[in-house]
C-alpha cells in the first residue's frame, strides 16, 4: 500500500488548523494534525517543502519505520515544529493502517482498556460569581472533573478566564489566540496571583464541596519557590493536579516544588519527545504527562513515553485544547483509551464551526470521551467547508510585569 497524494490542509473555521491528508495506491485516506498555535505557517512550510515529497510512493504500512526515518532523517532533532509534522505523519499512517483493517484505530493498540477517557472541562471566571456559573454550566453538560482559572483583582485580562462567557451556545471557551497581526500583551503580577488563588479554591470547595476532581493551569508562570507556595497553599484542596508550575526548561525546578508540597503536578504540553521527560520519570517529578499525539511525535511516540512513564506510576493528562484539532483529539482518544496509565483527557469543546470542517465520531457521554467505532480514527475532513474557512495569523498573547519586562505567558 504506497503513499500516492499528501496535502497539507490549511484552514480557520473559529481558529486555525493544519492537516494533513495522506492517500493511497487503494484510495485508503489518513488524517493527521499539526497544528501548532501561532507558529502555524511555519509547520506547512516543513511539511510542504521537507515532508511531502519524501512520502510519495512510501509503504504506508512502515509506521515506525517512517518515524525512525524523519526523525533521525532530520538530523536537526527535536523541537515543536519538528515535532508536530512527523505526528502528522505518523498519526495519518496509523489512520490509514487501521481503515485498512477495517477497524478503530484502538484495536491497533491493543482494544480497550476502558469504556471511555475521563474528561475536564474549561470553568473560568472575572470574579466568584462568574466563575461559579462557569462551574455550574459544565456540570450540567456532564463535565466529572473541572479546570478552574480565575481573574486576579487589579489585573486585567489573564489566561484561562473566557473572554466572554457562554457564546450564545452554552460554550464557555478560552480561546487564547487572538487573530493579530502581533501578539496582544497581558500584563502579570505573580503576588497578587499568588494572594488570589488559594482564596479561590475555598471558595469553589465551599460551594461544590469537596468530592468533585478540580485541577488549575498556572501557566509557567512561576519561580522554583514561588510554585512550592502555591502548590503548598492549594493541599487543604485536594486538587487533582496543578499544571505547569514553572517553565519547564529547567527540570531542576521541580526538585525544589517536590520537595515542599504533595499537591500533583502535571506537565508537558510545550515538551515534543520523550527526552523532555527523562528526568521527570526517573527521579517521580511529576504526577501526569500533558504531551498530546499532536506536539510529542505521534501515535507511536506518545505510546513510547506514556509507557515510560507507567514504570514510575505517572499516568496520562493530555492536552486537549482547541488548538489540538479533532483529528488531534480522536488521535489522544483512541490512544487513551487503550493504555493501562491513562489519567485524565483535557476537553475544550470545539466550536459549531471546527465541527462542520472536521466531522468526528467522537462523543462525550456521561463525562467520558468515546472514541468512534468506524474504521480508523473516525474523523473526515470537509473540503468544500473548509475552503470558507481562510487562514487568518494569529497569535498567542504575551505577558510584561508592570515595569515593562517580559514574563512567561
Ligand atoms: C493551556 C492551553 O489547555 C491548557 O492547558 O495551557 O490552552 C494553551 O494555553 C494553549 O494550548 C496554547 O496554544
Ligand atoms: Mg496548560
Amino acid at each position: 500500500m504506497l503513499i500516492t497524494s499528501a496535502e497539507v490542509l490549511v484552514s480557520s473555521p473559529g481558529r486555525n488548523f493544519v492537516t494533513l491528508r495522506l492517500t493511497t495506491d487503494d484510495g485508503v485516506v489518513g488524517l493527521g494534525d499539526a497544528t501548532l498555535n501561532g507558529r502555524e505557517l511555519a509547520v506547512v512550510a516543513y511539511l510542504a517543502e521537507h515532508v511531502v515529497p519524501l512520502l510519495i510512493g512510501k509503504d504506508a504500512h512502515r509506521i515506525e519505520d517512517m518515524w525512525q526515518f524523519l526523525y533521525r532523517g532530520a538530523y536537526w532533532r527535536r523541537g515543536p515544529v519538528t515535532m508536530a509534522s512527523i505526528a502528522a505523519v505518523d498519526t495519518a499512517l496509523w489512520d490509514i493502517k487501521a481503515r485498512a483493517a477495517g477497524m478503530p484505530l484502538y484495536q491497533l493498540l491493543g482494544g480497550r482498556s476502558r469504556t471511555g477517557a475521563l474528561a475536564y472541562g474549561h470553568a473560568s471566571g472575572a470574579d466568584l460569581p462568574e466563575l461559579f456559573d462557569s462551574v455550574r454550566d459544565h456540570l450540567e453538560q456532564g463535565f466529572r472533573a473541572i479546570r478552574i482559572q480565575s481573574g486576579i483583582p487589579g489585573l486585567g485580562t489573564v489566561y484561562g478566564v473566557a473572554s466572554s462567557a457562554a457564546d450564545g451556545a452554552g460554550r464557555y471557551d478560552h480561546e487564547p489566540a487572538r487573530r493579530s497581526a502581533a501578539p496582544v500583551e497581558e500584563v502579570w503580577d505573580t503576588r497578587a496571583y499568588l494572594r488570589h488563588v488559594p482564596g479561590v479554591f475555598e471558595a469553589v470547595r465551599g460551594e461544590f464541596g469537596a468530592e468533585l476532581p478540580l485541577l488549575h493551569d498556572a501557566h509557567h508562570r512561576l519561580t522554583p519557590i514561588q510554585a512550592a507556595k502555591l502548590g503548598k497553599s492549594l493541599e487543604p484542596f485536594d486538587l487533582f493536579w496543578l499544571e505547569d508550575v514553572t517553565p519547564a526548561e529547567n527540570t531542576a525546578a521541580l526538585r525544589r516544588v517536590r520537595e515542599h508540597t504533595t499537591t500533583p503536578l502535571a506537565i508537558g504540553e510545550v515538551f515534543n519527545t520523550i527526552w523532555d521527560y527523562r528526568e521527570l520519570f526517573e527521579e517521580q517529578l511529576i504526577d501526569y504527562v500533558r504531551s498530546p499525539v499532536t506536539h510529542a511525535g505521534g501515535i507511536t511516540a506518545l505510546r513510547r513515553i506514556l509507557d515510560y512513564a507507567g514504570v514510575y506510576q505517572i499516568k496520562s493528562g493530555v492536552h486537549g485544547p482547541t488548538d489540538i484539532s479533532p483529528v488531534g483529539l480522536a488521535a489522544s482518544l483512541h490512544l487513551g483509551v487503550a493504555i493501562p496509565n491513562f489519567g485524565i483527557q483535557e476537553y475544550m469543546t470545539h466550536s459549531a464551526a471546527t465541527d462542520e470542517v472536521f466531522r468526528s465520531q467522537v462523543r462525550f457521554e456521561g463525562g467520558l470521551l468515546v472514541p468512534g467505532e468506524g474504521p480508523g480514527l473516525g474523523v473526515v475532513y470537509d473540503d468544500d467547508v473548509a475552503a470558507g474557512h481562510p487562514y487568518t495569523a494569529a497569535y498567542l498573547p504575551i505577558n510584561r510585569l508592570s515595569d515593562g519586562s517580559m514574563h512567561d505567558w
